[in-house]
């Protein structure tokens, strides 16, 4: 079944100038990009998204992270889209990250990891919501065999 993830280079990405490279792990997958665009997050966007970490002790750390410069938002489609995003990306801590995903390979502080993954369906679609409005998700056919 086609599902949607939400996927966000934090501003660390930015920063480190390294956003095409990890824009490129995710296109080379094959996920199929439906919506992408660069922006500021609001506090109070920031606080929505992260709402089930509130009561944990790093949740300000978090905001304050994720709104002190632009992310790149982007909204990925493909079967299996939340888990393969959450694969590609690598376990949250950075001790635990395996060489080859994302964190594993760019990351040594679990509190600058450079991508956010939705976790589930349900978060996928509160997040997508979060972010974009309806008209931004672009509505298109991708046909790698007649482009290969
Ligand atoms: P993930 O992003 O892998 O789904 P979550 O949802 O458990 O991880 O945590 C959200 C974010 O909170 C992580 N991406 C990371 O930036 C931060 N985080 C998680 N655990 C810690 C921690 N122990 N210390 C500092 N930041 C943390």
């Amino acid at each position: 079944m086609e599902e949607r993830s939400l996927i966000l280079l934090k501003p660390d990405c930015l920063q480190r100038g390294i956003t095409g490279e990890i824009i490129t792990r995710f296109e080379k997958k094959g996920l199929k990009f439906v919506a992408l665009k660069m922006l500021l997050i609001s506090n109070e966007k920031a606080e929505y998204h992260y709402a089930e970490h509130r009561a944990k002790p790093f949740f300000k750390e978090l905001v304050d992270f994720i709104t002190s410069s632009p992310v790149v938002a982007m909204v990925v489609e493909s079967e299996e889209a939340i888990r393969l995003a959450r694969k590609l990306s690598g376990a949250t801590k950075v001790e635990d990250a395996a060489p080859g995903t994302i964190r594993g390979d760019y990351v040594i502080h679990t509190s600058s990891n450079i991508v956010h993954t939705s976790d589930s369906k349900e978060s996928a679609e509160r997040e997508i919501a979060n972010f974009f409005s309806p008209d931004e998700i672009v509505m298109y056919e991708k046909d790698i065999y007649h482009w290969i």
